[in-house]
């Protein structure tokens, strides 16, 4: 379709134009042919293969686009049962309004915004269009929320006639021309690092982490910036005078394991830019799951409830985070001799609830809790929708409905608190023990 490009690769002087993708040679601060000062221009440009992309303020972005009087109004996406903000414009945020803020204090922040509640069915299909567009640059698409996902270009320039940079640029403006939303994309070598340049300039943003730049560039980082460091973990580190990548870079390999098990060795690795993931497009969202590998492997209920537990939540932080429900349960098992066992109940109407998935996973996992002794246990859900039909009030067991009221308070307590804060009687005991207090996530954003 487009006439090949001549690039000289790695040539540090030639760059794009991000608006009309015009090559530039030289130092010019606007392109030649449109006047743009958007110009893309680093020494690996044209060799990065690694795209993160992610869509910028995205319900607030659609609404937006939806209603045209908005357009330059702070807009707050949020309210409902629990009273906290999805997501707030870039002009919103300018006042200090962010996602899972409760909304009064949103407003005290700034009280002209216009506030809308979200309209979770339309996100999805919208979500769903940008995905295809993906699909349409790479097969080896892998999403990683409603709004964001990883591409793999690499050997795709044949097909485009164009190196992955000026793909993914092309992308980001054929999204704003056909959809009428903005992304921000990063390029790099490795998922870790395209994702973190994803986030480097938002919204509209292209940023590019070359292989060349990754140590200097994370030295200065903070730690927090590693993917698996969330708050729990950031503080076991401060409390070791860790804060900066760069003091991570300093410790070997061993020390950092013998300090911090396995995730050590992730943060010896991702420290130096050293990710080796590969993109997986076959989780494009037909299900969301968790599973842990256990140290040692475990028969009893005593053992196993709490990880299911554990990994219910999760499957159900990632539900409510990305907008989807699940109609389908499924429990994931692999015995000590790497026999797998799956096991599925569907459920009246789609769930994004913890305890419902949980209840579910156990009612399943009885089954299987016969002696034999278990490497891995997951659990997930499948048939996903949109979230604004799953678990509806009138739950038949009254059990579940008060457990129902009760996740709802505590995902609001987490949400002003951290994930910390609360903990269930199922996670608190040996659960907690069993899984690291931040575990590596490879597929969490
Ligand atoms: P994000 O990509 O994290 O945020 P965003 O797209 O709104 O803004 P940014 O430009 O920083 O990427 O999340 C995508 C959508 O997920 C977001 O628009 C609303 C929803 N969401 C919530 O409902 N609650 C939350 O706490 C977060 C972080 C997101
Ligand atoms: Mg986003
Ligand atoms: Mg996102």
């Amino acid at each position: 379709m487009f006439a090949a490009i001549p690039v000289t690769v790695n040539a540090p002087d030639h760059g794009f134009c991000r608006d009309c993708l015009a090559l530039q040679s030289g130092e010019t601060r606007r392109c030649g042919q449109c006047g743009s000062p958007r110009i893309a221009r680093h020494p690996e440009l044209y060799r990065l293969q690694l795209a993160h992309i992610d869509c910028d303020a995205f319900y607030a972005a659609v609404e937006k686009r939806d209603n045209p009087a908005l357009k330059d109004k702070p807009v707050i996406i949020g309210g409902g049962k629990r009273g906290v903000v999805s997501t707030a414009c870039y002009i919103a945020r300018i006042k200090g309004v962010r996602s899972a803020m409760p909304m009064f204090k949103a407003l005290e922040a700034c009280p002209e915004a216009v506030v809308i509640p979200p309209d979770m069915e339309k996100y999805v299909r919208v979500g769903r269009e940008v995905r295809a567009m993906m699909q349409a640059l790479t097969p080896l698409v892998e999403p990683l929320s409603i709004d964001e996902a990883f591409l793999d270009l690499s050997g795709t320039e044949r097909l485009h006639g164009r190196p992955p940079a000026l793909v993914l640029a092309g992308f980001a403006r054929d999204v704003e021309r056909e959809i009428g939303i903005t992304v921000s994309a990063g390029l790099s070598y490795c998922k870790f690092l395209a994702k973190v340049a994803s986030d480097f300039r938002k919204p509209r943003g292209f940023s590019v982490i070359g292989e060349a730049e990754a140590v200097g560039f994370l030295a200065e980082q903070p730690v927090t910036l590693i993917w698996g460091v969330g708050k729990a973990f950031a503080a076991t580190l401060e409390r070791d005078g860790i804060r900066m990548i760069g003091q991570l870079q300093r410790l070997d390999r061993a020390e950092l394991m013998r300090r911090y098990g396995s995730m050590g060795d992730r943060l010896y690795h991702l420290s130096r830019g050293q990710d080796e993931r590969v993109v997986h497009p076959d989780r494009d969202a037909k299900s969301v799951s968790a599973e842990t590998t256990f140290d040692t492997d475990l028969a009893s209920p005593a053992d196993l409830v709490p990880v299911l537990r554990a990994l219910s939540e999760k499957v159900s932080a990632r539900l409510k985070k990305s907008g989807l429900a699940g109609r389908t349960v499924v429990l994931k098992l692999k015995t000590q001799d790497f026999k797998l066992r799956t096991r599925n109940r569907q459920l009246g109407d789609p769930t994004r609830l913890a305890d419902r998935i949980f209840q579910t996973g156990l009612h399943l996992l009885r089954k299987e809790t016969d002696g034999t002794k278990y490497r891995l246990l997951g659990i997930g859900v499948s048939d996903l929708t949109g979230s604004d039909r799953a678990d509806p009030p009138d739950l038949v067991d009254a059990g579940a409905r008060k457990r129902a009221l009760a996740e709802g308070a505590i995902d609001s307590l987490r949400e002003k608190f951290g994930r910390t804060a609360v903990e269930t009687g199922y996670t608190f005991g040996r659960g907690r023990k069993t899984l690291p207090p931040d575990p590596p996530e490879p597929d969490e954003d």
